[in-house]
């Protein structure tokens, strides 16, 4: 190592007294004017990442629905997962450590992980259309070329842009080719197949209104465009070039608040959908011409997927048995939990928030759908799925069987695999439903969601509550489990539970019953009960 440039470079990027930052659920994530060192030294990380395993680390900036003056980084491993987290605590501690102990930690991490200095290194970088970005992204290449390492920065691209670069290029191009425009043909490509074997083709007209929370998601939908044919019109909203970045609209404003983003005119039955600031969640809505608001979130997202899938599914699985389970977190509406379990009859797995849980359960599966009730979620096909796929495309002679399998194999080169992604979910589910003839009512109708309230509250300490069971009890404070049973009892169709957020500083409270004012009402006592 070269102890002189560390030395001097870090000196550039220097930590403020006293701010410690953790690796949480999505990376580091702070105001920005906080996180120079921060990149710096993550680039330092994902070159020893790149040197430990052989391969391409992605690093991207990005603080996805914080608002504009946020941000924050994040890691990508060599498949296009979220970083391994035996890792996450090398983050924390290279994040952490003072100027003059820097090289020790580095040394330190090389012994830990056995990772040869003498390596090459690779990174591919990837950053968001914050303002702050840019000059965070240059910070991350002082940090790769300390330790000699090569890297592509690929400027702005949606998160899941970059997963998809990092393992196009780990599989030497076997997931496709790592530049926007392989991205942009393989998708494209995919979704005119399906459509293709659509009955109502001839007529296929798509009108649907994308809010783009004035992010990333809206210059790289604006790139796409010369890919499709004219029939598929996607209308942009909140593109950035009036407001800020998730000011009063995206993803994660509709999910929280229930309502229509600003900037988007809807009309009644009108399909709309939002994406999150780095473009890596969606949501889609509606309003009945009643003028009610209707949300339908990433569980009916996940439902309709798998209704669609399984129909799939069935049609091919007689010559080859295939299991699908859904993966879920607490925040899971329970009907969509009962619905899929009871109705559909695919099991259902609830795993903890945050990316990396319910990835790595639905790995276990042949095919496995995941998603968050946020909107984050994709659906992952294993190696031994794709591969009879796609020699039941090439060679079945019965013809409905090789048109599903040929949908199927659609829809595996359509979905991200490599994590949720807002532009590929978007054209998962339009396939879906021109393929199916379903209109978004008909959509929202295959369930009703129960009524529920999330609360956040700030508590001394969140540490002090520990949770089990996929985050859906309570061990401590001793006693606070008790209460919130007995006060979800006196509810019907209810649920509650309580956990340290990992991205702020707060305690999450969410509820359900079978009415919004006992949703309310229940979320309401369970957070005195915090206290
Ligand atoms: C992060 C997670 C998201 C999760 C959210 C929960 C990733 C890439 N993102 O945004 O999946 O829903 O955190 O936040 O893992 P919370 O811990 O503050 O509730
Ligand atoms: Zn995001």
């Amino acid at each position: 190592m070269d102890s002189e440039a560390l030395r001097k470079f870090s000196a550039l990027h220097p930590r403020p007294a006293g701010l410690t930052l953790h690796y949480g659920t999505a990376g580091f994530r702070s105001a920005a004017q906080h996180l120079d060192h921060v990149v710096f030294r993550m680039g330092l990380l994902a070159a020893l990442r790149s040197k430990a395993v052989t391969a391409t680390i992605g690093i991207m900036v990005t603080a996805s629905h914080n608002p504009e003056e946020d941000n924050g980084v994040k890691l990508v491993d060599p498949l296009g997962e979220m970083l391994h987290p035996s890792w996450e605590e090398y983050a924390t501690q290279l994040a952490n450590a003072e100027e003059q102990e820097l090289e020790k930690v580095v040394t330190e991490i090389c012994q830990k992980a056995a990772v040869n200095l003498h390596k090459d290194a690779s990174v591919f970088i990837g950053r968001d259309t914050r303002p702050s970005s840019k000059k965070l992204s240059q910070s991350v290449i002082d940090g790769i070329q300390v330790l000699g390492g090569q890297y592509h920065d690929y400027g702005l691209v949606t998160t899941p842009q970059l997963h998809y670069m990092v393992c196009c290029q780990n599989t030497q191009g076997q997931y496709g080719k790592a530049t926007l425009e392989g991205y942009y043909e393989k998708l494209s490509k995919a979704f005119m197949e399906l459509i293709k074997q659509s009955h109502c083709s001839g007529e296929f007209q798509r009108h649907l209104k994308i809010d783009c929370a004035n992010g990333i998601g809206a210059l790289k939908l604006s790139e796409m465009k010369p890919y499709f044919p004219q029939e598929v019109v996607f209308h942009i909203y909140n593109d950035g070039t009036k407001e800020k970045l998730n000011h009063l609209c995206g993803a994660d404003f509709v999910k929280v608040h229930q309502k229509p983003p600003g900037g988007l005119d809807m009309k009644p039955n009108e399909r709309c959908c939002s994406f999150d600031g780095d473009a890596d969640r969606i949501v889609y809505y509606y309003k009945d011409t009643a003028g009610h608001f209707h949300l339908i979130d990433g569980d009916k997202i996940a439902t309709l997927i798998s209704i669609f899938l399984k129909e799939l599914l069935a049609k091919v699985t007689l010559t080859y048995e295939m299991n699908m389970a859904v993966v879920q977190t607490a925040y899971a509406n329970g009907n969509s939990t009962r619905y899929l379990q009871e109705t559909l009859k695919v099991p259902v797995h609830c795993v903890k928030t945050g990316v990396k849980h319910l990835h790595h359960k639905a790995q276990e599966f042949d095919v496995g759908v995941y998603f968050e009730a946020n909107g984050h979620g994709t659906v992952l096909f294993s190696k031994a799925a794709e591969t009879k796929i796609r020699q039941l495309v090439k060679e079945e002679k019965d013809n409905e069987k090789r048109e599903a399998a040929k949908m199927l194999e659609n829809m595996i080169d359509l979905i991200n695999q490599t994590v949720g992604d807002a532009v590929s979910d978007m054209l998962v589910i339009e396939a879906i439903l021109a393929l199916k003839g379903l209109s978004v009512q008909h959509w929202d109708a295959l369930y009703a969601d129960l009524p529920n309230r999330l609360l956040k509250v700030q508590v001394a300490d969140r540490r002090v509550i520990d949770t089990t069971d996929a985050e859906r009890r309570a061990l401590t404070p001793p006693g606070l489990q008790e209460k919130i049973d007995a006060l979800v009892q006196k509810y019907r169709l209810a649920r509650a539970f309580v956990r340290p957020s990992g991205t702020e500083d707060v305690v999450r409270i969410y509820a359900e019953a079978d009415t919004q004012e006992n949703a309310d009402a229940l979320a309401h006592e369970v957070s005195l009960a915090v206290f």
